[in-house]
């Protein structure tokens, strides 16, 4: 190895990778699934608050407010940090409520991590989207991957803004940025928090703890679901993807699995057999209302070989034996 490949080698070897929100609900999975990877010192963990799971403590972890544009560039010196997964949001129902806060802290929080890549304090970040770019006037079904996106909600404007954004530093200042716009996510380990589709991780709290649950979505409102196992999986592989197969700067469209209430309801109750589903629909039916039913990958399936793993039924076996295990239930 010559002085100078020595040198950089060196550099990259001690470089390691920031969480932003990693006590977040995809933040404490893609934090443990990167230091399980990479080992606990190499992963950085922030969050505006300490953690309530203590594993997120086995490696470095600094209180982080993201819309505080210094203290994100000192911790990124301090621990010369190479990659940030920038995982800070105000979700779509808490958005509708505070829409000011919601646009404030999403855009804020991205675009002083892209500054940063732009100044070249950082090397790459990955930064989610969601299906609430799309809105009423999108195809539904299969929606592709570039069409009619006029979303409804702030947190929708918001995420179709920073989408703009990540393109814009891409071709501008050849930022390196990559983006999933992720269905609704389902999990046992951490909880959603404000979501529209937060009702579908409920639902297997409640089946296990009560039998019975009421949904605050209607009967057949179909929505793109996915496990946070292949949630995960994708972030990491796209984020690791050889830099010629992202072809898509803004954000590229994931499926996983299309479902609504009843039929999570019907999965459920083949394991929970006395499981009683209600609807009771509120302001959330009208934002999911909004959004596609079926979304089409095919770009990332072609780009970096994306394929999801988790069907419905084994979703929900997975779901309730963790679930029953955390929760110390027979
Ligand atoms: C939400 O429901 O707001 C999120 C999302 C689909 O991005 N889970």
């Amino acid at each position: 190895m010559s002085y100078l490949n020595l040198i950089y080698h060196t550099q990259n070897m001690n470089r390691t990778t920031l969480v932003l929100g990693a006590c977040g609900q995809i933040g404490t999975e893609l934090t443990l699934s990167l230091r399980a990877k990479y080992g606990n010192n190499k992963v950085i963990a922030t969050d505006i608050k300490e953690p309530d799971l203590i594993e997120l403590k086995e490696g470095p972890f600094e209180i982080l407010d993201a819309s505080d544009a210094r203290g994100m560039r000192a911790i990124c010196e301090k621990y010369n940090v190479d990659t940030v997964y920038h995982l800070v949001a105000m979700l779509s129902a808490t958005g509708e409520k505070f829409p000011m806060k919601a646009w404030d802290l999403n855009m804020q929080s991205l675009l002083h991590a892209l500054e940063l890549a732009k100044e070249k304090v950082i090397k790459k970040i990955f930064w989610p989207s969601s299906i609430a770019v799309f809105g009423p006037t999108t195809p539904k079904q299969n929606t592709p991957q570039q069409g009619v996106m006029e979303p409804s909600t702030v947190y929708g404007i918001s995420k179709l803004a920073g989408e703009r954004w990540c393109e814009y530093y891409h071709n501008k200042y050849n930022v390196d940025v990559r983006s999933i716009r992720y269905p609704g996510l389902i999990s046992w380990k951490s909880q959603p928090g404000g979501g529209t589709t937060d009702y579908a991780v409920e639902i297997y709290y409640k089946a296990l703890e009560e039998g019975k649950y009421t949904s605050f979505l209607s009967e057949h409102r179909t929505l793109p679901m996915m496990y946070m196992a292949d949630a995960i999986r994708a972030t990491m592989e796209l984020t690791e993807a050889p830099l010629e197969n992202v072809k898509i700067r803004s954000s590229y469209n994931l499926a996983g699995i299309s479902f609504d209430p009843a039929s999570i309801g019907a999965s459920i109750k083949k394991i929970v057999p006395g499981f009683e589903l209600n609807f009771k629909p509120d302001y959330r039916e009208e934002i999911a209302a909004s959004w596609p039913e079926s979304i089409d990958d095919s770009q990332a399936r072609m780009d970096w070989n994306w394929t999801s793993k988790f069907d419905l039924d084994s979703m929900t076996v997975d779901m309730l034996t963790n679930l029953r295990a955390k929760l110390q239930l027979s």
